[in-house]
């Protein structure tokens, strides 16, 4: 049985760190009312969605960059956004920083439906970058520094679906799909912040779209689920920020896409029907997964190479010269 919901993937171009949040407020308002025009249910903003990137920027005192941070959503300067998308009965998700009144940072996206009451929140669970000044990048990424982790993915009931949430660097791994997966979820919004330049290994510049791209559709492929994936993108102080935003279908298959780096609305129709194609076949997990076998996963962190593997290495011939001379 079909169930249609019309998703608008908003990518935003740059925000720059003295854009206001009125003013990137506005931007997002339009963006919505694109979107309502062009008769989506769903509108899926990008993370950090805001401010501009602010982890690339190393400063002593954290708390310094507190104003980055919304200790309530909606606060006074969202609420127009909120208000707006109900008068237009159209739901979004947003990426923003969140500052709880613990004092806890993170990095978070909610899930808000058309009458504009939030029904999921999400917080990011694998943090890139690093957690000290390294001064010898062009830019930092001290996502490690500025947020703490959250604790896992949860879905939730909305758009006559199941939904789940991810965050940009979340897309790289397959964990992340698969927990969604395995409580059901249908459509997966996942809003990103991707710099060009990967300074640990420059030779992945090039790449950036096509892992982009390779992540999101296998992670739809293989758990059977929609996945929407947004950008915030262009030239942000400096930094170029991939666009290619796009809305994955359970087949992988690219159905909308972005083609520039600025403000842009890509739309499809995602029928929520289709992931049982998937789900009860080739993906059925209840039938062919073997959880017994997989435990390896949860039970360490880091690569083990087994010891009989590494004495059987060292004691090998075996060199990787090319060959005899
Ligand atoms: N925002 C975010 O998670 N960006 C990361 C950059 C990785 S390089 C430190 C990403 O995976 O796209």
């Amino acid at each position: 049985m079909s169930r249609i919901v019309t998703v608008g993937a908003a990518q935003t171009g740059p925000i720059q760190r003295d854009d206001t949040r009125a003013e990137v407020v506005e931007r997002l308002v339009a963006l919505l009312r694109q979107g309502a025009d062009a008769g989506c249910d769903l509108i899926v903003f990008p993370e950090l969605a805001l401010t501009t990137f602010f982890p690339r920027w190393w400063v002593e005192d954290r708390a310094e960059f507190d104003h980055f941070f919304e200790t309530e959503m909606p606060g006074p300067d969202t609420r127009p956004l909120f208000d707006e998308a109900a008068r237009l009965g159209v739901g979004f998700h947003l990426g923003y920083a969140e500052l709880t009144p613990e004092g806890q940072h993170f990095n978070t996206a909610i899930v808000v439906d058309r009458q504009g009451t939030v029904i999921g929140k999400y917080r990011k669970v694998h943090l890139p970058g690093h957690h000290d000044h390294q001064p010898w990048r062009e830019f930092q990424h001290l996502e490690r520094y500025y947020f703490d982790p959250g604790a896992g993915f949860g879905v939730f009931a909305g758009f006559g679906g199941v939904l789940g949430m991810a965050i940009c660097n979340d897309r790289r791994w397959s964990e992340t799909y698969r927990v969604l997966g395995l409580q059901g979820c249908e459509l997966a919004m996942i809003g990103y912040n991707t710099p060009i330049h990967y300074a640990p290994d420059p030779s992945q510049d090039v790449l950036q779209g096509f892992h982009n791209r390779l992540c999101l559709q296998s992670g739809a492929y293989q758990n059977g689920m929609w996945v929407v994936g947004v950008a915030k993108a262009g030239e942000e102080e400096g930094c170029d920020l991939l666009g290619e935003s796009a809305i994955i279908a359970p087949s992988g298959e690219v159905r909308a896409a972005c083609s520039t780096v600025g403000d842009e609305l890509a739309v499809a129709e995602c029928d929520l029907g289709l992931c049982a194609n998937y789900k009860d076949t080739l993906f059925d997990f209840g039938y062919y997964r073997r959880p017994e076998v997989y435990g390896t996963i949860t039970a360490q962190q880091g690569v083990v190479v087994p010891p009989d593997v590494v004495a059987a290495l060292e004691n090998s011939d075996d060199d990787d010269t090319g060959g005899a001379t």
